[in-house]
């Protein structure tokens, strides 16, 4: 075994690592799907448990030497139980599409017909977007937003009498106001159609019960784990006991192999982070700093698509102010700032440069960042985005970038 560190065997990658904690410490993050592991997270994801394979489940697997595997991976499933009242809790998907795609195999027959929402109104690719294999597979009905910005439940209804649907599917990743899930699952029952709900986007404010659950609701709910729940990369599905059987056989063996188990133990911490109470007062300050920039961006003029928030996100259309999505994440991208360009419902513009941004304070949040510190973010944004083809002002607010983040250190035992 090569017993060198990494910094002596693989200087350019240790390099990278460095460059990329660098980016991470002195830029501003808002992507909204994003967020900072904690340490203790970290040393879990990086640990022997990466070495062992272990298909199967707890007390169920097809090697030997599970153990200790099966403690980690109980653990996940009893907190993540405890964090959304659920009644079953799948923790291998590798991440949110697998924990999607899992859960058509489990619940449909190839052709079967899903009613999703369109991706320019808040869904999300593997709702069923025509560039994926699962399009082919099973038949995908859209609903919208309404003129106002919200779920559009009549056109929904309609829409489910119409297509007879065999699943209705909620839960989004530009979507930024709360759900009725009690609504939904009366017009699921008025068809006879099962209910999915993608939470991976407010699982943490879920958790922390700052949005409606839909786990006690709904038949199967799916998240990833590293948004706003702020822990590794994966996936996870939560479901009713009557569909257990079905969920476990379709993530494995029907569409997994090995579970991730490093992975899975560093799910486990994150879980019994978010079951502290200071989660709590992590996931209502999101909201709070939603909030403020929501205001700040009236205040300058955007639109702000479904009009306004509700969670820790924003949808803002910037084409009002001469530019489109893709210069205003260019122009931001070079003052420091990350976040995403992104379709508006109905956009008119293409994809690759679409007329809004996407932009949220999880991570913002996690460093520390409150109510004051939003209305310097704001002030920024809007310089850049009122600058955008001004090098001498990208580089000012990069300098401004640095200060402000300078000031809520991230991982200072990294550093
Ligand atoms: N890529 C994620 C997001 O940014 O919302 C969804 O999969």
């Amino acid at each position: 075994m090569n017993k060198l560190k990494l910094d002596e065997f693989d200087p350019i990658i240790k390099e990278t690592i460095k460059n990329e904690l660098h980016r991470q410490e002195t830029g501003l993050e808002l992507i909204p799907s994003e967020n900072f592991v904690s340490p203790a997270v970290l040393e879990a994801l990086g640990s022997i448990l990466t070495n062992k394979y272990s298909e199967g489940y707890p007390g169920k697997r097809y090697y030997g030497g599970c153990h200790f595997i099966d403690d980690a991976e109980q653990l996940a499933i009893d907190r993540a139980k405890k964090l959304f009242d659920a009644e079953h809790v799948n923790v291998q998907p590798l991440s949110g599409a697998p924990a999607n795609i899992a859960t058509y195999f489990a619940l449909l027959e190839p052709g079967d017909t899903i009613l999703g929402m369109d991706l320019s109104h808040g869904g999300h690719l593997t709702h069923g977007h025509p560039v994926t294999y699962i399009a082919k597979i099973f038949n995908f009905n859209r609903y919208k937003t309404d003129l106002h910005g919200l779920i559009d439940l009549e056109y929904l209804r309609e829409e489910a009498h119409r297509t007879k649907p065999k699943l209705i599917l909620v839960g989004y990743s530009a979507y930024s106001r709360e759900i009725d899930y009690k609504k939904i699952k009366e017009i699921a029952d008025e068809v006879g159609a099962m209910t999915m709900a993608d939470i991976a986007h407010i699982a943490g404010l879920i958790a922390a019960g700052e949005m409606n659950n839909p786990v006690p609701i709904f038949d199967v709910v799916t998240t990833t784990t590293h948004k706003t729940l702020r822990g590794p990369r994966g996936g996870m599905i939560m479901c009713k006991e009557k569909f257990a059987k079905k969920i476990d056989k379709a993530v494995f063996p029907g569409f997994q192999g090995g579970p991730h188990e490093n992975n899975i133990a560093a799910k486990a911490v994150a879980f019994k982070e978010a079951l502290e109470p200071n989660f709590k007062e992590y996931a209502i300050q999101i909201k709070k700093n939603a909030k403020v920039l929501e205001k700040k961006f009236n205040e300058f003029g955007y639109k702000l698509m479904f009009g306004g928030t509700d969670n820790h996100l924003l949808l803002v259309d910037v084409t009002p102010k001469g530019l489109t999505g893709k210069q205003a994440e260019a122009a931001l991208d070079k003052a420091g700032i990350t976040l995403n360009k992104n379709m508006i419902p109905d956009d008119p513009r293409s994809p690759m440069d679409p007329s809004g941004i996407r932009l949220g304070t999880p991570a913002i949040t996690t460093r520390g960042m409150k109510e004051s510190e939003m209305e310097i973010v704001a002030n920024l944004i809007e310089k850049v985005l009122t600058n955008h083809d001004d090098e001498n002002v990208l580089e000012t607010v990069k300098k401004e970038v640095k200060e402000l983040t300078g000031r809520f250190p991230l991982y200072p035992e990294l550093d």
